[in-house]
């Protein structure tokens, strides 16, 4: 038999990205595989891609037709609005679960800080613990940091383990928008909690009725936005800094080819800080020049490294569509890894270069990998360990070694603080309030354009159509995660890339010195942008609740499941979210239409689904008009 012949795509076709592709075509010359290769090669399931089939016990697993999508039901009888609201819920669990075990790792740290049994880490930030523990009624004067931070642990701990109540960051919601929750019976209570009821829920024979089990599915996506992902956020602000704008370079020429490049991939900020700190160790920097390096040059990808950026302005290489691309290069000598949209191909990559590929996570191993664990009680045991790798294999670099020669210098770090104090929000006599510039008009409305890139679509294309849609019409654009990168690497994070949005928002930006894009950094920083909806409510002059906010979000690359918590979360907390590439479910169901117009009828949000980034900039401009035109602000 013959072999049938690889599918092989134009490169120019796979990304937009200068960098990956000439990554990508030395890849092809040196016969190495990534996953735009295998993506081209195999095909979506479409009966997965829809969400018509479940396998949630052994009587099945049961496919339904997408096509005549109520002509039948699985062996147990469930019907198609059952399985795709079951199958959508254990995406919002999965998902919620990765945001919440974050945070809960950052609480489980805070914990051991506060009660001095880790002195590698303090509390850098006191004005911030200050201020969270204010907002959720701790008293702060007269006290202690310790007392306080001790009161703010227990707190926010709740966060996870509460069995009944609500969680603590309800108190941050507007009002109006816990109103709608508590009558819906889905504020949350800990997000172990609803977690664990929404994966019983979803187990055969139990919650049969789509609506209900949604319920549970906007529940649980709460628990993680106004919960894991807030507390994640929040303590790492308090822990290691809150951001504030910065100059960083991204893209892959921030490598340097006479270092020791040091790569770190991931979610949680713990690792990436401490290995700041060993590669700034001056016996370890020693080491390196003795080995015939200038220094070590530490880089972060991904979310992780989104943060890093923002904190400390170490630069960025690249989003998730590019991190097999970047061990191309042959110039990394070590790629660190924790938690997170780490792909197992990376092995392979990794292994063709001679570069260590080093899980550092009890959570996250891989067979074939290096596994140092790190601990935070020793965070450097493992970070120097790393590091001394590195220096090794930069003695020892035999691959060609090949960097593209792009850096794209922008502004990132913007915290909700900072946007706050920028744009007035609680200092109304500032020159440049938000609100005063959504109502006068010179801002149309916000949107947060966030999310993953994805082999299914050229990477960084949607994000960057989209974005340009949106600045030319004056819509202000939030970013996190991999979309900021992708408009990072398009210098829209610059003040200059003012003169490509409409004639109000250039203006607001020439002003204010900002760029049209704000990088507010990783994915569970996408809690800043609730926290910003909130103060632009509790300001006021747009409404009573979220939901009447001229806002809305998008996701044009998604892949993961906690994109889908993210958008159920912003949905649930009453924001219009389109996401493109594709989505899980078969359009003129129940369930769709619960989705895509219901949820939004019982006082909540929606989504909305284009694969077509032009077609969601006007989808998501509309929405905004109609909230504009609601509130009387439309002229
Ligand atoms: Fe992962 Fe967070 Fe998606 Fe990027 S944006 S691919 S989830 S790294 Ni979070
Ligand atoms: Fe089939 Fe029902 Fe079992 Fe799902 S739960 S696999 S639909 S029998």
């Amino acid at each position: 038999m013959v072999e049938k012949a690889k599918k092989e795509l134009n490169i120019k076709d796979i990304t937009i990205c200068d960098a990956t592709q000439q990554m990508l075509a030395k890849a092809r010359r040196e016969g190495v595989e990534t996953a735009f290769d295998r993506a081209a090669n195999m095909k979506a399931c479409p009966i997965g891609a829809d969400s018509a089939c479940c396998k949630h016990c052994a009587m099945g697993p049961c496919r339904l037709n997408a096509k005549d999508p109520y002509g039948k039901v699985g062996v147990c009888g469930a019907t198609i609005d059952t399985i795709q609201a079951r199958n959508f819920a254990r995406m919002v669990a999965s998902g919620a679960a990765a945001h919440t075990d974050h945070g809960m790792a950052m609480v489980d740290l805070f914990r051991e800080v506060v009660n001095g049994h880790i002195k590698e880490y303090r509390i850098k930030d006191v004005n911030k613990l200050v201020q969270v523990a204010e907002s959720i009624g701790i008293e702060t004067e007269d006290r202690s940091v310790k007392e306080i931070a001790t009161d703010l642990y227990k707190e926010l701990e709740r966060t996870y383990t509460q069995v009944e109540g609500e969680i603590p960051f309800a108190k941050r919601v507007p009002e109006k928008t816990l109103e709608v929750w508590r009558k819906m019976g889905i504020v949350p209570r800990g997000a172990m909690r609803e977690i664990m009821e929404l994966m019983h829920r979803t187990h055969i024979g139990v919650d049969q009725h789509y609506e209900n089990i949604t319920k549970q599915s906007s529940r649980t996506a709460l628990a993680d936005g106004w919960g894991g992902s807030m507390v994640a956020t929040e303590i790492s602000d308090i822990l290691f800094g809150t951001p504030t704008p910065i100059a960083v370079d991204v893209n892959m020429g921030v490598l340097k080819e006479d270092q020791v490049n040091v790569i770190v991939h991931g979610h949680e900020p713990n690792m990436f800080e401490s290995m700041l700190v060993s590669v700034n160790e001056p016996s370890l920097v020693q080491a390196a020049k003795d080995a015939g390096a200038q220094g070590i040059n530490l880089v972060g990808m991904c979310c992780s490294g989104a943060e890093m950026m923002s904190r400390h302005g170490v630069p960025h290489a690249g989003n998730f569509m590019s991190t097999e691309a970047i061990l191309v290069t042959g110039a990394v000598d070590a790629m660190c890894v924790d938690i997170q949209c780490i792909k197992q191909g990376l092995v392979s990559v990794a292994d063709c270069y001679k570069t260590p590929l080093i899980t550092t996570n009890t959570r996250a191993h891989i067979e074939g990998a290096t596994h140092i664990e790190f601990d935070d009680h020793e965070p450097q045991k493992c970070t120097d360990e790393v590091v001394i790798k590195a220096i090794q294999r930069f003695k020892n670099r035999t691959a060609a070694i090949e960097i593209p020669d792009i850096r794209n210098t922008g502004i990132h770090g913007f915290s909700h603080e900072y946007i706050n104090y920028m744009l007035g929000g609680s200092f109304r006599a500032s020159y440049a309030p938000l609100n005063d510039n959504i109502i006068n008009g010179r801002i149309r409305g916000v949107a947060g354009v966030v999310g993953c890139t994805n082999p299914r679509i050229k990477q960084d294309w949607a994000h960057v159509e989209l974005v340009k849609e949106l600045i030319k019409k004056d819509v202000l654009v939030l970013q996190t995660g991999c979309s900021q990168i992708s408009l990072a690497k398009e210098g829209f994070l610059t003040p200059e890339a003012a003169y490509l949005a409409g004639p109000g928002l250039k203006e607001v930006c020439e002003t204010v010195g900002m760029p049209p894009v704000l990088g507010l950094g990783s994915c569970v920083d996408n809690s800043r942008i609730l926290i910003a909806a909130s103060e632009m409510v509790r300001v006021g002059g747009l409404g009573n609740s979220i939901a009447d906010l001229p806002a809305a979000g998008a996701a044009p690359e998604w892949m993961s499941e906690k994109a889908i918590s993210i958008g159920q979360y912003f949905v649930a907390s009453g924001v219009y979210t389109v996401f493109g590439t594709t989505f899980p479910i078969v359009e003129e169901t129940k369930f769709h239409k619960l989705l895509f117009d219901g949820l939004e009828q019982q006082g909540l949000g929606k989504w909305g689904f284009s694969a077509d980034p032009y077609e969601m900039a006007r989808m998501m401009v509309d929405h905004i008009d109609k909230k504009r035109k609601a509130l009387g602000i439309d002229k």
